[in-house]
């Protein structure tokens, strides 16, 4: 019996009809070592060639004297510049193209730290590779052309819907695209329907399993077997929970609108960590600080580069999520290096129910209205299962009003624009002058009281 037969028993006690076949989705999966590590020497230099009608990267490969030929082996990557979040923020809407226009088949986007979000381009072939990138985690973890597949993901600008969604339709898969929201009319689809697998934020999940146990329908009823989560930090903790409260096998997958969307990795049936696309992306661990290595095994900023992307290729992006790597052989047999659980951010950025969000576009909702102070504090929590965040303003003395019709006019307006630059609904409470803590160095303004990942 080859690796790739296995059938891994998942660890909890469910019965073997939860045992998933190790099947691999193509070839490239299981490239030897050697072989995969060629082609992405091979990719990398196209990459840098493709890269080079980016007038960002045109000018740092003139500054630091980078041709083609000095990219010759994987150890030539250190030379490449990285790329950040702000440089495509420097570049909006769409200055990182390396195609023109005219190939540009799909624009999808992600919150900023203000109200535009970045925006990345794909060609069709960017789109056909980013299908069956999701098509292999998906496959690895239990995916086949005869389930249901329930996506709770939003369809819009946010990769997660469109992304699974043909990532899904690509294994063969049918699909109800319940897109996010109105949580009773999913539990109905879900019910209905009887999808075998669920696609969605892990704290959406559990957020279903809640409230159908409060319309009294045990969760372990439905007919769900799968599920495939991503788009947010979670622990295994979460993990054990969501599984018994639904009865269902639960993957973690991790990706990132910069690099493709979800797609970048994902676990298969072992669930060791998360296999990294390699064949496709580079990814280094690095210390945040000092940008050398991480030690083998050791936590550090992951720093991708997304060789084969036509439309915008993307070079040693720093992503600012902390994770480690294990390049040990998996018993599934592919031979990508893993990814253990995001362990944390280097930046302030949040994920509240699926949504990016920065500490610095509540700063410049309240900027907008007139009374709102500049001392603000935010509060992450997850009430059940719901994340639920409280923002605090503190009210400057002359606005201050003990007119409750006053209060509560600011209050909407805060309100408003919050929810206009975030697009998430929070709770305003106003605080009288003087009461929120004031800092020395760097001020402390999210609490966020959620549970962490661990390594
Ligand atoms: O969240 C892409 C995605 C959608 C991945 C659906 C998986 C499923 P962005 O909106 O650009 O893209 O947010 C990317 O989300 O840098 C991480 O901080 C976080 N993230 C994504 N997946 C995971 C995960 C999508 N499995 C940011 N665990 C990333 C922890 C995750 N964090």
């Amino acid at each position: 019996m080859s690796l790739h037969q296995t059938t891994f028993a998942p660890y909890k006690t469910q019965g073997p009809e939860f045992a998933i076949e190790n099947r691999i989705w193509d070839a490239d999966e299981t490239l030897p070592r050697a072989e995969l590590e060629a082609l992405q020497v091979e990719r990398l230099r196209d990459c840098v060639g493709r890269a080079a009608a980016v007038p960002f990267y045109q000018e740092k490969f003139r500054e630091n004297n980078i041709t083609l030929s000095s990219v010759r082996s994987l150890d030539d990557l250190k030379r490449l510049p990285f790329t950040t979040k702000q440089d495509l923020r420097d570049h909006y809407p769409l200055g990182f193209l390396a195609v023109t226009r005219d190939k540009i088949a799909r624009v999808h986007g992600s919150s900023g730290t203000t109200g535009k979000p970045t925006f990345v381009a794909y060609t069709h072939d960017d789109l056909a590779l980013w299908s069956n990138l999701c098509a292999r985690f998906l496959y690895a973890g239990g995916l086949r052309s005869n389930h249901l597949v329930h996506i709770a993901f939003g369809y819009g600008l946010f990769t997660g819907g469109f992304g699974l969604h043909y990532g899904v339709e690509r294994v063969g898969a049918a699909i109800v695209p319940a897109a996010s929201g109105n949580t009773e009319r999913q539990i109905m689809l879900l019910k209905d329907l009887g999808a075998d697998a669920l696609v969605c934020t892990p704290s959406y999940a559990l957020y279903i399993a809640e409230v159908a146990a409060s319309e009294g329908i045990d969760p372990r009823d439905l007919p769900l077997r799968y599920a495939h989560f991503g788009g947010e930090p979670w622990t295994e903790d979460m993990r054990r929970q969501i599984e018994e409260d639904m009865n269902i096998l639960a993957f973690n997958n991790y990706g990132l609108s910069e690099i493709i969307g979800p797609g970048v990795s994902g676990e298969c049936a072992a669930r060791r960590g998360m296999h990294f696309q390699e064949d496709h992306f580079i990814v280094e661990c690095l210390n945040p600080d000092t940008l050398e290595s991480a030690g083998e095994g050791e936590a550090g900023e992951l720093v991708i580069t997304a060789m084969t992307k036509q439309a915008m290729p993307i070079i040693r992006y720093r992503t600012r999520d902390i994770a480690s790597i294990d390049r040990s052989p998996c018993p599934c047999g592919r031979t990508s290096a893993r990814m253990s659980r995001v362990l944390g951010r280097t930046d302030d950025m949040l994920i509240v129910r699926g949504v990016n969000l920065y500490p610095s576009q509540i700063e410049e909702a309240l900027l907008r209205v007139e009374g709102a102070a500049p001392h603000y504090q935010i509060e992450v929590d997850r009430k059940g299962n719901l994340d639920e965040i409280t923002v605090r303003v503190e009210m400057r003395a002359r606005d201050f009003s003990d007119k409750m019709r006053e209060m509560a006019h600011l209050r909407d307006r805060i309100d408003r624009e919050v929810q206009h630059i975030t697009g998430l609904r929070m709770h305003i409470e106003l605080v009288a002058p003087q009461t929120l803590e004031r800092f020395v160095g760097k001020a402390k303004r999210v609490i966020d009281h959620r549970p962490k990942a661990t390594l």
